[in-house]
């Protein structure tokens, strides 16, 4: 039996001009954007009402005044859509940690295994977009799949205050009737070079051989090739991990000595522990970095079964580095010290390949 992955795609609807209109409820029943309303000024965003007329995201306001005569231009508040933003964050941990944010109000979902145990993946998007109102008074839109192009895809279909399945048993009929426009990667300039191609939708897209797409479309034709066949294995992306962190030191004049050398990584290693300690980052392995006057470069590293965390460990282990270090023929013009191979972090997991029911 196949098994699939279970995704989820959540995106807040007209996020910004919500906020402001939950916070002044006489902004309700007009368009209204927000945005700045000078001549050089651009729509962050446009409310329903006001996409009625054509407005939207990224247009210049005097276009939008023109469209809209009525429109009602509000200036934004970022800390609350921050703040916002971190309370839709705090609902979605609650269902897994497998959580990648797009932006303040966008963020993909991997819910296979979920903190709460609930089999559908339709049942906790459900559930999170409930929660998302009773706490922020916003609406979200769901998409529910077993990629991420799809629960994208089908988090837009419904808006706003939507909710779409795309079961994997149906994903090739509903890519067969969408429109390339709305496959990710496909802008403005690609969807035209498709037309010209006479390619509209998922379907005539599946019909064009690999060699076509790739000629056309470099790697991207790759990705268009597989995602007309439902096929996406990105993975849920979580929250950007640091893998190390650096400390390194050009010098004034070159150093030709090991004695010289030992000397100034002391404070190269005290600023890396300072530089450790705030990021409360942790990591086993050394490395050294060396830069000879006549550019070039060499590591050595060092790996070890625990943290490297005070300052006698990491000059230790840097003075022995330094020691394999060839300084013969070329002096040396910068050291530099970094503590990688991070330990693995709780929920934190980029495995693709996860198999489950469905
Ligand atoms: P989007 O999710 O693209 O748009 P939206 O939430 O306003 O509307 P919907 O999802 O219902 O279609 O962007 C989220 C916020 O990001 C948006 O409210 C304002 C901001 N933004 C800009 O400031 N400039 C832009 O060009 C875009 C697209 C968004
Ligand atoms: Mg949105």
């Amino acid at each position: 039996m196949k098994t699939y992955r279970k995704i989820i795609h959540i995106d807040m609807d007209a996020f910004f001009v919500s906020v402001e209109e939950r916070d002044n409820p006489a902004l309700k029943g007009h368009p209204v954007v927000v945005g700045y309303d000078g001549p050089r000024g651009v729509v962050a965003t446009a409310n329903y009402e006001a996409r009625r007329y054509g407005v939207h995201s990224a247009m210049a306001m005097a276009t939008a005044h023109r469209l809209c005569p009525k429109l009602v231009v509000v200036e934004g508040h970022y800390s609350r859509y921050k703040e916002v933003s971190g309370q839709i964050h705090a609902i979605f941990h609650d269902y897994t940690d497998l959580v990648e944010p797009l932006s303040l109000d966008e963020a993909y979902l991997d819910v296979t295994e979920n903190k709460k145990g609930i089999p559908l993946a339709m049942d906790i998007a459900k559930e999170i977009k409930q929660r998302i109102l009773e706490r922020t008074g916003l609406t979200a839109s769901a998409g529910v799949s077993y990629c991420k192009f799809l629960a994208k895809v089908a988090s837009d279909f419904r808006k706003p205050n939507g909710l779409c399945v795309v079961h994997p048993d149906k994903a090739i009929d509903f890519i067969d009737r969408l429109s390339v426009e709305r496959f990710w990667g496909v802008g403005e300039k690609t969807a035209e070079r498709m037309h010209a191609l006479g390619i509209y939708n998922g379907s005539q897209l599946r019909e064009m051989p690999l060699q076509t797409l790739t000629r056309e479309f470099g790697k991207m034709g790759r990705v268009f090739y597989d995602f007309a066949r439902g096929i996406d294995n990105r993975p849920v992306i979580t929250e950007w991990v640091r893998k190390s962190v650096g400390c390194e030191r050009t010098f004034a004049e070159d150093l030709t000595t090991y004695e010289e050398m030992l000397h100034e990584l002391t404070p190269i290693a005290s600023e890396l522990v300072r530089r450790l300690e705030k990021s409360r980052f942790e990591g086993r392995s050394l490395v050294l970095k060396v830069k000879y006057s006549n550019f070039r470069q060499t590591t050595h590293s060092y790996t070890g079964t625990t943290a490297l965390k005070t300052m006698e460990e990491i000059l230790w282990r840097a003075g022995d580095l330094l020691s394999e270090v060839d300084i013969s023929d070329c002096s040396v013009r910068l050291l530099g010290l970094t503590v990688t191979s991070p330990f693995p972090q709780p929920g934190v997991r980029n495995d693709p390949q996860l198999t489950f029911d469905w």
